[in-house]
C-alpha cells in the first residue's frame, strides 16, 4: 500500500494505493471484536474514502489471519449496551452498516479467519466479499445474548434464502468458507496467501469500470429493500445526472438570469 496507516486512529488502519482505500479493524487481540471507539472510527475512514474521489472501491478487513472481526466486544458490554470510554452505552454499528451499504462506491469485505456475530453482518452488508480457505462464518446472538433484526437477519434472508437465513440465527453454527460459497453468502474462496492479491485484482477491474454505472448499479440493487430511502438514492443518481445536461442547466441559468425558462427546444422523447 502507498500510504503507510496514518496515526489519528487507534483501533484501525486506513491505506490506499491505486485508488483503493484498505479499512483495517486493528485489535487482533480480541479477534478484531468492535467497540464504540472502533465504530467511531470505522465510520470516519469510511467517510473519507466516500469523499475522495480518487478513490473507487473500499476493502474492508481484520488485521492477521485469524478474524475478520468477531463482531461487538464483549468485555465492555455492560447491562444497557456497549460502553464507551466515558460508561455511555451505545454502538453505532447500524449506522455503519447503513452507511458501508448506502456509500456509493463498491465496498469489499476481505476475509481471512473469523467473520462471527456483527462482524459476520458487516462481511454481509458489504457488496461483495473475498474469502480466504481458513474463514468461518456464523451468527451467536442468541447464544450471547443479543440479534440484529434489521439487515442481519432480512438481508442475510435476501443472500442466502429464508431458510437457511433462519438456521444460521436460530442455530448459531460455524460454516467454512466452501459452505459460505455454497449458500451464495461469499463470491469466491482463494488460497489464505493469495487473499490480497485476489482482492485487489478484483479491486482493479472494478475501477476499470464507468464509476458511474456502478454507483447507479449499487443504488439499484438497494432500492427496493431500502424503501422511500432506497428509491432516494437511486433517484437522487438522476438528480445528479440531470444537472450535466442543458435541460437542467436551463432552469439555473433562467434563476440567476431573472427570466422564464426556455425549456421548449428539449425534445419530449418516447
Ligand atoms: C471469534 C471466535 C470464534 C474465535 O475463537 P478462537 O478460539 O479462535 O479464539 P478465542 O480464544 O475465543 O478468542 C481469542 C481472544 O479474543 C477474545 C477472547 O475472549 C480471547 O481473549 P483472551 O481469553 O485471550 O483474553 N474475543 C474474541 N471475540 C471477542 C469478542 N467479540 N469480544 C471480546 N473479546 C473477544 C470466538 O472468540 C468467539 O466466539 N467470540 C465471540 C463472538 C461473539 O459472540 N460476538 C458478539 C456477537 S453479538 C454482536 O456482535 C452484535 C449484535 O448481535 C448486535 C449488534 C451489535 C453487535
Amino acid at each position: 500500500w502507498e500510504t503507510p496507516a496514518d496515526d489519528r486512529y487507534r483501533d484501525i488502519l486506513y491505506q490506499q494505493a491505486e485508488r483503493i482505500a484498505k479499512i483495517t479493524i486493528n485489535r487482533p487481540e480480541v479477534r478484531n471484536a468492535f467497540r464504540p471507539q472502533t465504530v467511531r472510527e470505522l465510520i470516519d475512514a469510511f467517510h473519507r474514502a466516500h469523499m475522495d474521489p480518487e478513490i473507487g472501491v473500499i476493502v474492508l478487513t481484520g488485521a492477521g489471519d485469524l478474524a475478520f472481526c468477531s463482531g461487538g466486544d464483549q468485555r465492555i458490554r455492560g447491562d444497557a449496551g456497549y460502553q464507551d470510554e466515558s460508561g455511555v452505552e451505545h454502538l453505532n454499528v447500524l449506522e455503519l452498516q447503513r452507511q458501508i451499504r448506502t456509500l456509493p462506491k463498491p465496498v469489499v469485505a476481505m476475509v481471512a479467519g473469523y467473520a462471527i456475530g456483527g462482524g459476520h453482518v458487516l462481511h454481509l452488508i458489504c457488496d461483495l466479499t473475498i474469502a480466504a480457505d481458513n474463514a468461518r462464518f456464523g451468527q451467536t446472538g442468541p447464544r450471547v445474548g443479543s440479534f440484529d433484526g434489521g439487515f442481519g437477519a432480512g438481508l442475510m434472508a435476501r443472500t442466502v434464502g429464508l431458510k437457511k437465513a433462519k438456521e444460521i440465527w436460530f442455530l448459531c453454527r460455524q460454516y467454512d468458507a466452501q459452505a459460505a460459497l455454497d449458500m451464495g453468502l461469499v463470491n469466491t474462496v482463494v488460497p489464505l496467501r493469495e487473499l490480497e492479491s485476489e482482492t485487489v485484482d478484483w479491486c482493479r477491474q472494478m475501477n476499470r469500470l464507468s464509476p458511474t454505472a456502478l454507483r447507479v448499479l449499487k443504488s439499484s440493487f438497494n432500492a427496493d429493500t431500502d424503501g422511500l430511502a432506497g428509491i432516494q438514492e437511486l433517484a437522487g443518481n438522476a438528480t445528479a445526472l440531470f444537472y450535466t445536461t442543458e435541460e437542467g442547466q436551463e432552469g439555473r441559468n433562467a434563476f440567476l438570469e431573472k427570466r422564464e425558462p426556455d425549456f421548449h427546444r428539449f425534445p419530449r422523447r418516447p
